[in-house]
């Protein structure tokens, strides 16, 4: 790919977090850097290994092949290869390309002297996975909490793991995850239609300013959070959403083993309630 006039203006040295200058250069529209160099082995050695493991079968079937953790008798230990050591392998390569990768994004933004935004919400998204298959197994003193990475068995874990706690919409956390998985689609709704309305006027109208974003709110509600503001709304809401939805697993086993119902109870055990209101301490 040619390089485009100006990208050589942002194409600058410097900004590397390791290996200096060795690793700082381009591979056609590609930066680099040491990162680039571990994103690329972790990600290949993980999909090697995924693809060995479902040549050891006992399908090809690509919505039924998984490569499942250990058994539960293996603990926090390591495994044999075949028996869930795959799972722990593989596990290894995904957290090394997901960080390589996060850190490949600090070189960039680095050398761009832009903010670190990027890099940090992508961080969230890492940690949610670090939650489900190192954090929770961890806690709760076994490699076999983690979820199977294949398409149907990692749908049935979820089904599995939620029925384990009877509701999982009573899991106080679930829900304020939910809300806020809901609140970022809502507000990516009035952001996305308010932008395309503003800059999207139809044949022959005339392209209108922020101005006239801040004005159509402020008709409707009497105010506007600004065209800075709603991406800072939106990028909080969606890492307020991943965030309770590490909370809602984390405290589900390791702080919370019955179902997620029951533990409304000290809501009913209030002492605010009448004699026959409530339920048995
Ligand atoms: C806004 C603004 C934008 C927007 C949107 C708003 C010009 C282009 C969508 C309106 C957003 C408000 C009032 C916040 C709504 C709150 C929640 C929790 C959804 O004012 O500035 O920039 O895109």
């Amino acid at each position: 790919m040619a390089l485009l006039s100006f990208e050589r203006k942002y194409r600058v040295r410097g900004g590397t977090l390791v290996g200096g200058d060795l690793f700082d250069f381009w591979v056609g529209p590609f930066y680099v850097g040491f990162f680039g160099v571990t994103s690329i082995f972790f990600s290949v050695l993980g999909t090697a290994l995924i693809v060995y493991g479902a040549a050891m079968g006992p399908t090809w079937n690509v919505w039924l092949i998984s490569i499942n953790p250990p058994d539960a008798s293996y603990g926090l230990g390591l495994a044999p290869l075949k028996e869930g050591g795959l799972w722990q392998v593989v596990t290894i390569c995904a957290i090394g390309a997901f960080v390589s990768w996060a850190l490949r994004e600090v070189e960039i933004a680095r050398k761009l002297g832009i903010g670190l935004h990027v890099p940090v919400a992508f961080a969230f998204a890492i940690g949610a996975y670090v939650t489900l298959t190192v954090i929770r197994p961890v806690l709760l003193g076994a490699w076999a909490n983690g979820f199977p990475y294949g398409i149907y068995s990692h749908l049935d874990w979820v089904s599995n793991t939620g029925y384990q706690y009877l509701n999982f919409h009573y899991n106080p956390a679930h829900m304020i995850a939910v809300s806020f998985f809901f609140v970022t689609c809502f507000a990516l709704a009035l952001h996305g239609s308010l932008v395309l309305s503003a800059t999207n006027p139809g044949r022959g109208g005339e392209v209108k300013s922020p101005e006239h974003e801040d004005t159509f709110f402020r008709d409707v509600l009497g105010y506007s959070i600004g065209t800075l503001g709603i991406h800072r709304l939106g990028l909080f809401l969606a890492l307020a959403a991943v965030f309770f939805s590490a909370v809602c697993m984390i405290i589900s086993g390791p702080f919370w083993t019955l179902g997620w119902p029951e533990w409304w109870n000290w809501w009913l055990n209030l002492p605010i309630w009448g004699s026959d209101v409530g339920v048995a301490p």
